[in-house]
This record gives structure tokens, C-alpha cells and sequence, in this order.
């Protein structure tokens, strides 16, 4: 899992709006409407109650400590949705006391490893590649109009990789697995055999023709360039959790309004429907 730095997120606060309108552009649902997509919640209802919904963002130093920006980003992405958000007073235990005194519905916090948030009235958990790989697929399926019997390769199988997988096959989508290592890529489509579809999940060892066979494409690697320029079609869709993002810079000018990335905004938006549960 890459480590974000401050120069990936911080001009990610004052960007929410324009974001959201490339959203609408490339997806037809704003920030919330893909989250809610990729949950099968009703947006409307949602919104009645995310406002009276509170999360406090707990900071953390444990491990390799605090990423400037990094609580106040995920704060600020909560608060654009219109939830009751804030970045906790204290860090750690005292953050978390403080969550648990004020009554907050929710915390959200991450070591160097794992990134959670936690609804306090129902003890429910959401986990940040878990959804990352959920709201990516959702909102490939909206790019593409529905993937029905179409053909997605997943490049890396890791976790979001592997969440994204057991989406698409929600979807009703035939999925390719790619992964550097091929038996990580073996060992998920053993798992996803017992999910509907997943039997006729294939493992791709080739990239260079699995581009070539799959016309829509996550990308879920935590390398850059994993995409080669030539590869890029004239009508590929590319939906990329993976940080670093895996196109060049010239890829994304190819790829344009059919390349959708961000590095935490889909993920926190998830987290958050996830953890409204219902
Ligand atoms: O500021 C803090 O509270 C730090 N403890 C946050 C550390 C986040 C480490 N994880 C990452 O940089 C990202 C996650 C957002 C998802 C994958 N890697």
C-alpha cells in the first residue's frame, strides 16, 4: 500500500468542486451518487441523513507519524458530502476519547497500514482499500453505461484490487486478472470462484493482450507506468485506485474524460456511505 505524501493531497481540499463536476462529466453522478452507486443506496435518502451523521477524523502518530494535511483532506472531503465532520482536537487515545465522549456517530483514522473508519452505535467497519476497489468498479460500471457481459481486466490483485474483482462480478462484468506476480493473480481467482460468475474468472499472463481483449480496465497497482502508451486503445475505459496512477502523463491525454483517478476522494466518499450502513 503506497504512503501518501502532503504534495499528493493537499490541493485536494480546494479542488472538491471542480472534481465533482468531472464526476458528473465522465460518470453522470456526482462525488456522493457514485458512493452511493457503488453501496446500491438511494442518494436522496442518504442525503436526508448524512448531515445529523458525525465523524471525527482522529489523527495518528503511531508508526511513521502524522501526513500534513492528511485528516483535514479527509475532513474536508466529509464535510463537501455535507457530513458533520471534524478533525479531532487530540490525536490517538485521547482523540478517540474525545470521539466516544461528544457522542460521534463515527471515527475515521489510519496507522501506516491500515486506513478504518468506525461507526460507534453499530460497531461497523470500513475499510479504505476495500471500498477504494468498490467505488472504482461502481464507477467504471456508470463510465461504461453498465458492464453486463463485458470484458474487465483487474491489474493488480491485491486488496483493492481483489474488492474491485468481487464488484465487477456484482456487476454482472466477465473479469481478467493481471498481476506481476502470477500466483497472487491464480490465488484470487481461486477466492472468486465461489462468488456468482466468478467461475469463469481468468487469470491474464500476458499484459500487452490482455489490454488488447479487455476493453475496460481497473487499475489497482501501487506502481507508476504500468500502463504503456501504446496500449491505450481508442476506446479503452480506465478506472485507477492504484497510487501512484499507472498512466503517463502523455496516457492521460490520450485517455482524457476516459480515464477516472483520484487519491483519497472515492475512497473517503465510500468509507462513509459504507459506514451509514442501512
Ligand atoms: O496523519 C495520520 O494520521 C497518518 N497516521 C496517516 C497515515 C496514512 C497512511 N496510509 C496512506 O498513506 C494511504 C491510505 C490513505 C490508503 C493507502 N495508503
Amino acid at each position: 500500500m503506497t504512503r501518501l505524501q502532503t504534495n499528493d493531497i493537499c490541493h485536494i481540499s480546494k479542488g472538491l468542486g471542480i472534481y465533482n463536476q468531472e464526476l458528473l462529466m465522465k460518470t453522470g453522478r456526482t462525488l456522493l451518487g457514485v458512493a452511493c452507486h457503488a453501496y446500491g443506496r438511494e442518494e436522496i435518502k442518504i442525503r436526508q441523513q448524512l448531515e445529523a451523521f458525525s465523524i471525527h477524523v482522529v489523527p495518528v502518530t503511531a508508526g511513521e507519524g502524522i501526513i500534513t494535511e492528511f485528516s483535514e483532506t479527509v475532513s474536508a472531503i466529509l464535510g463537501f458530502l455535507g457530513f458533520n465532520s471534524r478533525v479531532s482536537a487530540a490525536s490517538d487515545t485521547s482523540g478517540i476519547a474525545q470521539a466516544f465522549v461528544s457522542n460521534a456517530d463515527a471515527i475515521m483514522m489510519s496507522d501506516d497500514n491500515t486506513f478504518v473508519g468506525l461507526n460507534l452505535n453499530n460497531r461497523s467497519v470500513a475499510d479504505n482499500s476495500e471500498a477504494t476497489g468498490r467505488v472504482f468498479a461502481a464507477a467504471l460500471d456508470l463510465m461504461a453505461k453498465g458492464l453486463k457481459d463485458k470484458a474487465v481486466l483487474v491489474q493488480g490483485c491485491g486488496p483493492v484490487g481483489e474488492s474491485a474483482a468481487r464488484t465487477l462480478l456484482s456487476f454482472g462484468a466477465r473479469v481478467a486478472l493481471y498481476d506481476i506476480d502470477a500466483q497472487v493473480a491464480l490465488c484470487l481467482k481461486n477466492k472468486l470462484a465461489a462468488c456468482p460468475g466468478g467461475h469463469k474468472t481468468v487469470v491474464e499472463t500476458h499484459l500487452n493482450s490482455a489490454l488488447a481483449s479487455n476493453g475496460y480496465l481497473v487499475e489497482a497497482t501501487p506502481s507508476a507506468d504500468t500502463i504503456k502508451d501504446g496500449l491505450i486503445s481508442d476506446h479503452l475505459l480506465v478506472a485507477a485506485p492504484g497510487v501512484p496512477l499507472g498512466v503517463s502523463e502523455k496516457g492521460c491525454q490520450v485517455l482524457g474524460n476516459r480515464l477516472l483517478h483520484d487519491k483519497l476522494e472515492l475512497g473517503v466518499a465510500a468509507m462513509a456511505i459504507c459506514l451509514m450502513g442501512g
